[in-house]
């Protein structure tokens, strides 16, 4: 499955909706423009205090692949994967941007987890935002700035299996629906000889 293209016109409020069966993905592909989403890269990468989280798998400690920040009002605690993360205040380049997904979405946001990519051998694996914190059918706002990236997702539950793309590409936003974290599990693969690195903020609500 493929997006179909764009028109040639780069204007903020141009959406492309990416239906996955009951699910509706809404993509924003030039929220930010590429000298903001530019100036937002360095920002981000040289303020945000990034972590490099460890997972215990199978009884051994593995470090995440990708850097991360979780960032929100006081009372957002979030766990995944065995992860506890106590959140970090608002910062000044993630606060702006948070009001600009506020104002496209028209919904209010209480945290958002950060991720550093920094290069092509970071990643984040198969999974679906479905913590319970979150709430039953939860929106979630992602934007990407930096190296495009492919996003891939496919069904939880189907025979077939088959994988829907995404290029995220830098400033642009997706909103993923009320059924998505339900029905789809997403990942950013890894992408062999990429030196660039990129920076995705998801906006979440800790209910
Ligand atoms: O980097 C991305 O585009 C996706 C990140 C993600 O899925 C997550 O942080 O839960
Ligand atoms: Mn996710």
């Amino acid at each position: 499955m493929q997006a179909s293209l764009f028109e040639n016109t780069q204007s903020p409020q141009q959406c492309q909706k990416h239906q996955l069966g009951e699910s509706t993905i809404t993509e924003y592909p030039f929220a930010f423009t590429e000298q903001l989403a530019k100036s937002y890269l360095e920002l981000l990468i040289s303020n945000i205090d990034w972590q490099q989280d460890r997972l215990r798998i199978a009884g051994k400690e593995i470090p995440v692949p990708r850097l991360q920040c979780w960032m929100g009002d006081k009372a957002s605690d979030y766990s995944y994967s065995g992860l506890r993360l106590k959140p970090q205040p608002w910062q000044p380049p993630v606060l702006d941007i948070r009001s600009k997904v506020e104002e496209i979405v028209g919904l209010t946001f209480n945290s958002a987890l950060l991720n550093f990519y920094r290069n092509g051998q970071d990643s984040v694996a198969w999974h679906a935002d479905d913590e319970i914190e979150l709430g039953c059918s939860p929106i979630i706002v992602s934007v990407s700035i930096g190296a495009e990236r492919i996003f891939e997702l496919k069904p939880k539950q189907s025979l077939k299996r088959q994988k829907y793309q995404i290029l995220l590409k830098s400033g642009s936003i997706l909103i993923m629906g009320n059924t998505l974290q339900n029905n789809y599990l997403h990942q950013l693969p890894k992408v062999k000889g990429l030196n660039e690195p990129r920076v995705n903020l998801t906006f979440r609500n800790i209910v």
